[in-house]
């Protein structure tokens, strides 16, 4: 096991508070995780899909109640407010501690306590952090096996070093002789809390089983308390994809892109180019890690080792390589179960067959008036099933990135792709990402959410301080020559009567090439007030018909359109108050005047 003393205090200390029958040290082996897997099957909480069609694979239903993320019920706990900053929900530590502690006192009567050692990165990496997750969650068990580095092989590398702790329950202890529920969870939203310490780098969470509420490592860890620990020691933790592309001459490039959700970044990530030449290859889907190495290159690792998807409209059509990535090994959380064992979501390429369970134990029967998958319904997979998996995405030096990409769903105003004038520039242009919502859903009276770097969920500190963090980085740069361009794009913008003008997908390689151009310094652009645009002929549209027609509106720049943006990004800045960089204010500015 361990002599980690750190550790086996905190074990024994929470194991105290929570009381279970139990305490199981995961050691990550296949043996063991075939018997939790089975355990579950037998406890009613899983079915397992049929070995045919899809090996060793598992099927989960969620409580109701229990589906998403809650955001509203996610706290950035630091000694002052202001260190929260306006985006965040914010309690004092020792307040948080006191409530969430009552709570805990025996939350795990009648269960198991498992004790995950977890790598997020490759194991040994200089840019890897060590955690470890105390749950009593057999389902987080086989989940973080998939989605991390995890069991013994990673107490090995920790020895005696240094780890972040993470505290997970579902908040349902059992009274001797209660039968369990398929998918225990905490009966009132009230009662969750995801809470993060990051002046102290712990996490605790209560009450959910749902993957970003309970598997600690990803969004708790790898964003949210990694960007602090990032702020404070002169690195990059963000909600991005990492991507390689290879041209037809095979030069090879990687770019790392952070878009708000429903932007399709799992798509973008292992996209199948169409044009014949090119290739896309997947570092990760997203999240991304980065540090300059000794010759003052950004270099990315992906914290992660699987994906952990939106299963609804994932298809061979839309993302052959998601769809092949979860063939085996995989867990689904909220699809349909079809009668012959395997799994559905809408727009998974075929008819849902007669006789499929939804997600809330329903049957349906074809025509009948039911939602058969949750739209948040999730695939488990392992990164290392991709097709398209870079050779390097374990690299432990990790990957050199040459460009940044920003983007969101934009009808109008931004056009389809742009870049930044300098690092600056480039980081005004991630602090104004924004995709269009239904404006009622809001209640903003434009419908764009803005959603700076993809990252407002995500936040471990005040989001004027992170752009300041990003301002630094540029300045602070050991070899600015190196630096990764900065570009946005937009996929989404509509044509007056309402159709899409970009066919996106595969065709999205189109505007990628030109990035690369533009990385190796192979093609020249237009300068307009907000950025570089692409000229018409150096955009690949060979074979799309009809989109010679549309590049003009696609790629126009309205001033008109832009100041009235303008506008809006003063108001949505305006909250940052004293934390507002002064270099995004005359980014600002500057962008004003020349619209002008
Ligand atoms: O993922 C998407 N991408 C990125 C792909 C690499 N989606 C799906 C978004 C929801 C997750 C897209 N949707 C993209 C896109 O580039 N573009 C669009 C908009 C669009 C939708 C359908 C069509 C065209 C554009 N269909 C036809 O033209 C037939
Ligand atoms: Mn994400």
């Amino acid at each position: 096991m361990t002599k980690n003393q750190k550790l086996l205090d905190w074990v024994k200390e929470w194991a105290e508070i929570c009381q279970p029958d139990n305490v199981y040290w995961v050691d990550g082996s296949e043996e063991e995780n075939q018997r939790l897997l089975n355990e579950m099957v037998e406890a009613g909480s899983a079915v397992k899909l049929n070995e045919e069609k899809r090996p060793n694979s598992y099927y989960f239903q969620s409580d109701p109640s229990d589906v998403a993320r809650v955001e509203n019920r996610t706290f950035i706990c630091t000694e002052k407010e202001e260190d929260a900053g306006p985006t965040n929900n914010w309690m004092a530590p020792d307040k948080m501690k006191a409530e969430m502690l009552e709570s805990y006192k025996g939350c795990m009567k009648g269960r198991t306590m498992y004790v995950i050692p977890f790598s997020m990165g490759p194991l040994g990496s200089d840019i890897a952090k060590i955690g470890v997750e105390i749950t009593d969650s057999a389902y987080v068990v086989v989940n973080m096996r998939i989605m991390t580095r995890m069991g013994k092989a990673v107490l090995d590398v920790l020895g005696d070093g240094d780890f972040i702790p993470c505290i997970h329950t579902v908040g349902a202890p059992l009274e001797p002789g209660q039968k369990d529920v398929k998918w225990p969870c905490a009966s009132n939203i009230d009662d969750k809390y995801i809470s993060h310490f990051p002046e102290t780098n712990e996490i605790w969470s209560f009450g959910s089983g749902y993957g970003g509420n309970a598997l600690l490592g990803k969004k708790c860890l790898a964003l949210r308390i990694a960007s602090t620990m990032a702020n404070r020691e002169g690195w990059l933790a963000e909600h991005m994809l990492i991507m390689g592309i290879t041209n037809p001459a095979g030069e090879k490039k990687y770019i790392a892109a952070a878009f708000p959700s429903a932007c399709g970044k799992t798509n973008l990530a292992m996209l199948v180019p169409s044009i014949p030449g090119y290739k896309v290859e997947c570092v990760g889907d997203d999240i991304a890690w980065m540090k300059f190495d000794e010759e003052g290159v950004l270099r990315a690792i992906n914290p992660e080792a699987g994906f952990f998807g939106v299963a609804p409209d994932t298809s061979m059509k839309t993302n052959p390589n998601a769809m092949l990535s979860l063939n085996e090994n995989s867990i689904f959380t909220n699809t349909g179960l079809t009668p012959d064992g395997d799994i559905w979501w809408p727009a998974i390429g075929w008819d849902c067959p007669d006789g499929t369970i939804t997600w809330k134990n329903e049957k349906y029967t074809t025509g009948s008036d039911v939602q058969i998958a949750h739209p948040n319904a999730r695939f488990t997979a392992p990164a290392s099933q991709c097709p398209v998996i870079d050779p390097l995405w374990e690299d432990p030096k990790g990957v050199p990135i040459s460009a940044f990409l920003f983007g969101g769903r934009r009808p109008n105003t931004v056009p389809l792709v742009y870049q930044a004038k300098d690092w600056n520039h480039g980081v005004f242009m991630g602090s104004i990402v924004g995709s269009e919502v239904t404006a009622a859903a809001i209640g903003l009276k434009a419908g764009v959410r803005r959603d700076p770097f993809a990252m407002l969920p995500f936040m471990g500190y005040n989001m004027g301080d992170y752009f300041q963090h990003w301002i630094n980085i540029g300045a602070n740069a050991p070899a600015p020559e190196k630096l990764p361009m900065i570009f946005n794009v937009n996929w989404f913008r509509k044509s007056d009567d309402g159709k899409f003008l970009w066919p996106g997908f595969g065709d999205n390689i189109r505007v990628l090439g030109w990035i690369l151009d533009r990385v190796i310094g192979k093609v020249d652009a237009v300068e307009t007030p907000i950025g570089f645009i692409p000229k018409k002929e150096d955009i690949n549209i060979d074979g799309l018909e009809g989109q010679a027609e549309l590049m003009d509106e696609l790629l126009e720049v309205d001033n008109k359109r832009w100041l009235d943006e303008c506008e809006l990004i003063a108001e949505h800045q305006a909250q940052f108050g004293d934390a507002f960089p002064k270099e995004l204010k005359a980014e600002y500015e500057k962008l004003k005047a020349s619209l002008k």
